[in-house]
């Protein structure tokens, strides 16, 4: 089948996702506490350009707009996050009515829409008084996650079409507490394991929270950030190289939420910064739930080879693109070496390789067949410009786009169970460290007004969605602007 003729079936839901620090702003209000990113992203030197999710893209003020936006795009499931910090300020206690009322109102109205809602409980935002107490590398934290679920739970109960607890834990344990570009900053590679385990236990805790208030049919996921890394060459020490990074980074994960252990190599691996006794007996019981399907996110891929000198932890290029930190978020792989890979690259400097999809998607089917499984986010960032004629014809996102939905259509043919995907992002925002300089959302967003605007990438899209076709690229330079539809309605 030609790749412009492919179609996807009746059933096959498309989204897009955001998530909550990353467009909301508006964080003084509605009785919101402090969040680690709020702190993070205020320290001097933490962001590019010093920019921080105070305004975001004001999506708080705006639900009413951009919901209608949504609708105009003809999505089907919007997949967002809840901020912790507005249901609990400060990561205990009551259900902040105002937090509660602010996602109530976007589900009733991504309801009303015909939009069907897909909310993650954790996408980063931590409240400070959690942090306080030690983070995630305390077990206290995740037991508050747990009730927090609860909290949620009850408050939107059957409306949310499915649960999301965990979104990329890879860069919460790793980025925040051994690299230290993600918030809350902290450099301290044995304390990142402790933090692997407690969003591990979280993320059981707020299942079983889940299911408790609503039922055992409730539909639950987990999204991970797996990542695709090849070995350089077919030497044995590289194909190690690659082994090694595939369980600190994904079967830490996959291993405890799906299989009920941590591979043996990951403790061995470590055993210099940390002998695991954070994991209790029972944990893994805990952690190991049913899910309904697991989530994807996948923009690049790696590439690695052993290094058989010494050399310093965190040296090298690095596939996750968040800066030069001299400390490694690929704990107890100091010998492992990321090696640049070959072109095209978006503007986080991410290479594009949509077969790793294609391979992602095929092995989980088949390691864990019989578990749906979702594209949770895909998509690009890019310098995009306006042209004189006032659009934006990011002619590369939709080649981004285009390619790695061919890529799902792939992998489906070949058996992988793909029920959905969810295009990142619905908005340009705040992308952590990198601030309001990488652009990844389809809908442009000028952020002196304000002002949403479509990009030639929503218009295709919104194109593939109506028609369920994989429409070619040169498709999106002459579709039209939709009217104006809703208006702010806060
Ligand atoms: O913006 C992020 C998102 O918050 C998590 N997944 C990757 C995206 C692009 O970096």
């Amino acid at each position: 089948m030609s790749s412009t003729q492919r179609t996807f079936p009746a059933d096959f839901l498309w989204g897009a996702a955001t998530a909550s620090y990353q467009i909301e702003g508006a964080v003084e209000e509605g009785g919101r506490g402090p969040s680690i990113w709020d702190t993070f992203s205020r320290t001097p030197g933490r962001t590019l350009g010093g920019d921080t999710g105070d305004v975001a893209a004001d999506h708080y003020h705006r639900v009413g707009e951009d919901v209608a936006l949504m609708k105009e795009l003809g999505l089907q499931a919007y997949r967002f996050s809840i901020a912790w910090p507005r249901i609990q300020p400060t990561g205990r206690g009551p259900a902040n009515p105002e937090g509660v009322a602010f996602y109530s109102r976007l589900v009733d109205e991504l309801l009303a829409a015909g939009i069907r809602p897909v909310a993650t409980l954790y996408h980063w935002d931590l409240p400070q008084a959690l942090e306080d107490e030690g983070g995630w590398t305390v077990r206290s934290t995740a037991e508050a996650f747990g009730q927090y679920a609860r909290v949620v739970a009850e408050a939107l109960g059957d409306r949310v079409a499915l649960w999301t607890t965990l979104n990329e834990p890879w860069c919460s344990a790793y980025l925040g507490y051994a690299a230290g570009v993600h918030a809350p900053g902290r450099t301290e590679p044995a304390a990142s394991l402790a933090a692997v385990h407690h969003l591990n236990l979280g993320h059981g805790l707020a299942v079983r929270a889940l299911r408790d208030v609503l039922g055992e049919d409730v539909p639950v996921s987990v999204t991970l950030n797996l990542h695709v890394t090849r070995a350089a060459t077919d030497a044995p020490q590289d194909v190690e190289a690659k082994a090694q990074i595939d369980t600190v980074a994904n079967e830490v994960f996959l291993g405890p939420m799906l299989q009920g252990a941590y591979p043996q190599r990951v403790l061995t691996d470590t055993a210099h910064l940390t002998d695991w006794s954070f994991v209790r007996e029972g944990d893994l019981e805990l952690i190991r739930q049913p899910l309904t399907l697991l989530g994807v996110n996948f923009y690049s891929t790696g590439r690695v080879r052993r290094l058989e000198d010494e050399r310093d932890p965190g040296a090298g290029p690095r596939p996750d693109g968040h800066g030069d930190s001299a400390t490694s978020p690929w704990v107890g792989c100091d010998r492992v070496e990321w090696l640049p890979q070959p072109g095209p690259h978006t503007a986080m400097g991410w290479n594009i390789e949509p077969q790793g999809l294609v391979d992602l998607l095929l092995e989980l089917h088949d390691r864990f067949p019989g578990l749906p499984l979702m594209v949770t986010e895909n998509g690009a960032a890019f310098a995009d410009e306006v042209s004189p004629d006032g659009r934006v014809h990011d002619v590369r996102r939709v080649a981004y786009v285009h390619d790695h939905l061919e890529a799902v259509g792939r992998a489906r043919d070949a058996g992988a169970d793909v029920r959905g995907y969810f295009l990142w992002s619905l908005l340009d925002n705040f992308e952590w460290a990198f601030g309001f300089d990488r652009r990844f959302g389809v809908l442009r967003v000028d952020y002196d007004t304000l002002e949403r605007t479509w990009k030639d990438s929503a218009l295709w899209y919104r194109e593939v969605i109506r028609t369920r076709t994989l429409l070619p690229v040169e498709a999106a330079a002459d579709l039209p602007v939709p009217e104006p539809a809703g208006s702010p309605t806060a």
